[in-house]
């Protein structure tokens, strides 16, 4: 055991001495920062600007974190606790510097040394970049879980790829078409991650499998292309306490720098093809959630990293000195959808051709270990990779995979015999040209439990893609986990003047009710003060204000802070109807057009915004983009109407932005059609910032009203028991839109005949509403309306709008993500908490 070694070199109480970074006072962080300003960044007082001031501070930080970070890594070597890993292909971080100094409590002595330096901490803290690892709700969940996990004191680590350009910049062009520019996010040294260039694993590609004939199952898998993954590590630190847990995310490079026979023979772009072969695997992020392209790249980004991170997982492991049958008591492995799932048939591989193991202990070993999260419903975003692709890049793997299905298939012809409908059916290979693997199936049945993340989503799962499955196992092998959010960075960091009301009201430390968030309901009785009600308003008057000087800055705009706000961001896609909002405000255009001005002066004023991206291929999303931006051109021009209506679409979504436009929303709208949109977090946020909710009864929508009361959430549309018949009825006894929603037909009519630009451009856009209306638009528009027009009638009564608000943020205790890891470490992976121990451990 590392701590019970005798002292390796030198004295002990020396070393001990020299290991407690940064203290805390503000003369000690001030001689902190210089000294970083001069040694790490060579600069000096003179020529430092706010970005070398952010580096300083930064690097000054990351000081006090490494020695929480090691000492947590040593107290888990010690205590050998069973640990648990979040594979992921996405980790949404944002903003790291913020963060680190809440999670440290030196949020106060920083700001002051810096200002004692001439510099101010909001400037500073603009100059970080986000870090843009990922899509959507997907990444920044497994963001909030990774800070949770390290708050719990979990052992938790997440194994990510270091995408060397994350999510894309948008640009919005003047006619209102996204271009998409990179996202050079390491372009400044990253002050946040750690090289760990001895950390390396060879990952092959392509090559030779050879089954051995000696009756083991065994195979030998040769050749093809080796390359190098290196580990680095990002800092992971808990709100409140020592543990800092790790991210290890994995870069790819070549094996050996370039081919040197190629290059003395003069060949020079043969002696660097393959080098750049290498490190195009961890290049970029695939931009295209909810849609699995089976592209090769993407195939390698996936086996990359499940097997550099399951040969990481395994070698901590065997430092235990347990068997290999031990592993599932010591390693639980969550696999964050299916991008992970050759993690399956890849530790299978590890345990019969390198471990010796037989079939069967090997299969127990891995149907004990991993954990399957699905996120989606989505057909086009369930993921199948071709049979002829997996076999050229991962020869060994196919054939594992197939011997899984043949083995599989027999157990379910033992329950089920003769029934060959349902071994189609549930074969982990889709019949057809070319043949596909259902990736799945592969989670679902290499796992120890299947979950969703809602209730509605989870009974979803259970009775529509994998009801086979659940007839099969058995019910109690598929769960849900509702999903949560971070309460640090959604709440306090994001809107600290909320924060501090919440401590004054409660009359508790935020430590204590930012760790158990429940304690926001002791809020309810103030809901009934008009003074505590003033206060909350004005909050929320100053985010908008905060918000509107955003928009004056980066937009050149000025935005009406007296209108509602109703703000809807999230990824662009036709299930989550960014076309049925804007076709709303197009109503309302129209409305406040045919009204007198006397009417109009009744109006409630309401600002709309929109931010997201699209994926880059997703033609009818980007449409959609350029219908809003076009519709804001012209009513935010109109002097009849601008001041009760204007729109903006705000560029270039990211967690950051998320961070300024959450805390300044009076509504917020979540309108997927019913059963699409699998939970959803950017509600949860939302309403934890006393946003009230407009959206349809879906994902965690639904859990939100159970919590915060149906009184206080505007719900409209059709439910998912519906929405089967209803598309039956589009295709097979379809009715015109003048007939069925004549509001929306003239709406459509509007756009169509050019009262915002040449109509013809929108045509395919509105012509998937015109024919098979896939999404219902045409079915809950008039509901739609309906419910904006009782939300406009709750503004009206600015105090029972402020009591809901308040009522909202005190019942939204469930959706911290301090509660959704807990479930995942009791119900799911048997973990317990692993407090760092006081005093240095070294
Ligand atoms: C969610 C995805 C997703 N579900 C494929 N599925 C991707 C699928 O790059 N890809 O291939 C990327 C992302 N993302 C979201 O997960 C759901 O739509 C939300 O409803 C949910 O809140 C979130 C977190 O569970």
């Amino acid at each position: 055991e590392a701590g019970e070694a005798k002292w390796p070199r030198g004295e002990e109480k020396i070393w001990r001495a020299g290991t407690r970074g940064v203290d805390s006072d503000v003369p000690s962080i001030t001689k902190s920062f210089v000294n970083h300003v001069q040694t790490s960044l060579a600069r000096q007082a003179y020529n430092l600007d706010n970005l070398g001031a952010y580096q300083a501070a930064a690097l000054s930080v990351r000081d006090s974190l490494l020695v929480n970070w090691n000492d947590t890594q040593m107290n888990y070597t010690r205590k050998a606790p069973k640990r648990a890993y979040y594979l992921s292909l996405e980790f949404l971080m944002g903003r790291t510097l913020d963060n680190a100094l809440l999670n440290l409590g030196l949020k106060e002595p920083y700001a002051k040394g810096i200002k004692g330096l001439g510099f101010s901490i909001e400037d500073i803290l603009e100059q970080e970049r986000d870090a843009g690892l990922g899509n959507g709700g997907l990444g920044r969940l497994a963001a909030c879980y990774l800070d949770s996990a390290a708050t719990q004191e979990l052992p938790v680590w997440g194994y990510g790829l270091r995408y060397k350009y994350g999510i894309f910049q948008q640009l919005i062009s003047p006619e209102g078409n996204q271009l998409e520019a990179p996202d050079p996010w390491l372009d400044n040294q990253n002050p946040w991650e750690l090289p760990r260039l001895d950390v390396t694993y060879e990952i092959r590609f392509y090559g030779q499998a050879d089954r051995l004939n000696d009756g083991t199952g065994r195979a030998l898998w040769t050749g093809g292309q080796e390359v190098l993954a290196v580990a680095y590590d990002v800092m992971i630190p808990g709100y409140g306490h020592r543990t800092t847990n790790n991210l290890r995310l994995w870069e790819s490079k070549p094996k050996r720098g370039f081919d040197l026979n190629s290059f003395n023979a003069g060949n020079y772009e043969a002696a660097v093809e393959s080098s750049n072969s290498a490190a195009a695997i961890t290049a970029v992020l695939y931009p295209n959630d909810h849609t699995s392209f089976g592209k090769e790249l993407r195939l390698k980004q996936q086996y990359f990293w499940t097997a550099a991170s399951l040969a990481d997982i395994i070698r901590r492991f065997k430092n235990l000195g347990k068997p290999m049958t031990k592993f599932p008591e010591y390693v639980a492995i969550q696999l964050n959808d299916t991008h992970p799932t050759l993690a399956i048939p890849e530790l299978m591989r590890i345990l019969i051709d390198e471990e010796d193991f037989d079939w069967d202990t090997a299969w127990q070993i891995v149907t004990q270990t991993f954990f399957y999260t699905n996120h989606t419903v989505l057909p086009e975003a369930l993921e199948k990779w071709p049979v002829p692709l997996i076999e050229h890049v991962l020869p060994r793997h196919l054939q594992i995979i197939y011997d899984i299905n043949l083995f599989f298939l027999q157990s379910v012809e033992r329950k089920f015999p003769g029934d060959r409908d349902r071994l189609a059916r549930m074969s982990l290979i889709e019949e057809g040209t070319p043949k596909q693997v259902r990736m799945a199936f592969l989670a679902c049945i290499g796992s120890r439990k299947v979950n969703g993340v809602a209730e509605l989503h989870s009974d979803l799962v259970r009775t529509t893609i994998l009801k086979d499955f659940v007839e099969f196992e058995g019910i109690s092998k598929f769960g849900n986990v509702t999903n949560g959010i971070t309460p640090r960075r959604w709440l306090d960091q994001c809107n600290p003047e909320l924060s501090a009301l919440i401590s004054k009201t409660l009359k508790l430390e935020k430590d204590v009710w930012l760790k158990d968030l429940t304690k926001l309901e002791g809020l309810l009785p103030f809901a009934e003060e008009k003074k505590f009600r003033r206060e909350w308003t004005a909050i929320k008057q100053r985010n908008k204000e905060r918000l509107a000087h955003y928009v004056q800055t980066t937009l050149g705009y000025t935005v009406n802070t007296n209108a509602l706000f109703d703000v809807q961001i999230k990824r662009l896609h036709e299930y989550k109807r960014q076309t049925l909002n804007i076709l709303g405000v197009i109503h309302r255009y129209l409305s406040l057009k045919n009204m007198t001005p006397a009417q109009r002066k009744k109006a409630i004023p309401r600002v709309v915004f929109f931010a997201g991206k699209a994926a880059p291929a997703y033609y009818i999303a980007k449409l959609t983009i350029r219908l809003i931006v076009n519709v804001a051109r012209v009513i935010n021009n109109d002097p009849e109407t601008k001041e009760y209506l204007t729109l903006f679409f705000l560029p270039d979504y990211s967690v950051s932005l998320a961070e300024i436009l959450i805390p300044a929303s009076d509504i917020s709208q979540h309108i997927s059609t019913a059963g699409t949109e699998a939970s959803g977090t950017s509600n949860m946020k939302f309403c934890l910032n006393g946003g009230l909710l407009l959206g349809t009864v879906d994902g965690a929508n639904i859990e939100i009203a159970e919590e915060v009361g149906e009184a206080n959430v505007f719900f409209f549309g059709h439910l998912t028991p519906a929405v089967e018949d209803i598309r039956y009825q589009h295709l097979y006894h379809p009715v015109p839109i003048e007939t069925k929603c004549p509001a929306l037909a003239n709406v459509i009519d509007q756009v169509s005949q050019g009262l915002f630009g040449p109509g013809d451009v929108y045509e395919p856009l509105l012509n998937t509403i015109r024919q098979t209306d896939y999404y219902l638009l045409t079915d809950d528009f008039d509901s739609y309306i309906a419910a904006l027009a009782m939300v406009d009638e709750a503004y009206a009564d600015k105090e029972e709008w402020a009591k809901k608000s308040i009522r909202t943020t005190a019942k939204m205790g469930k959706f911290s993500s301090d509660r959704a890891i807990m479930e995942y470490a009791e119900s799911y992976w048997n973990l317990e908490p692993t407090p760092v121990p006081p005093g240095p451990a070294l």
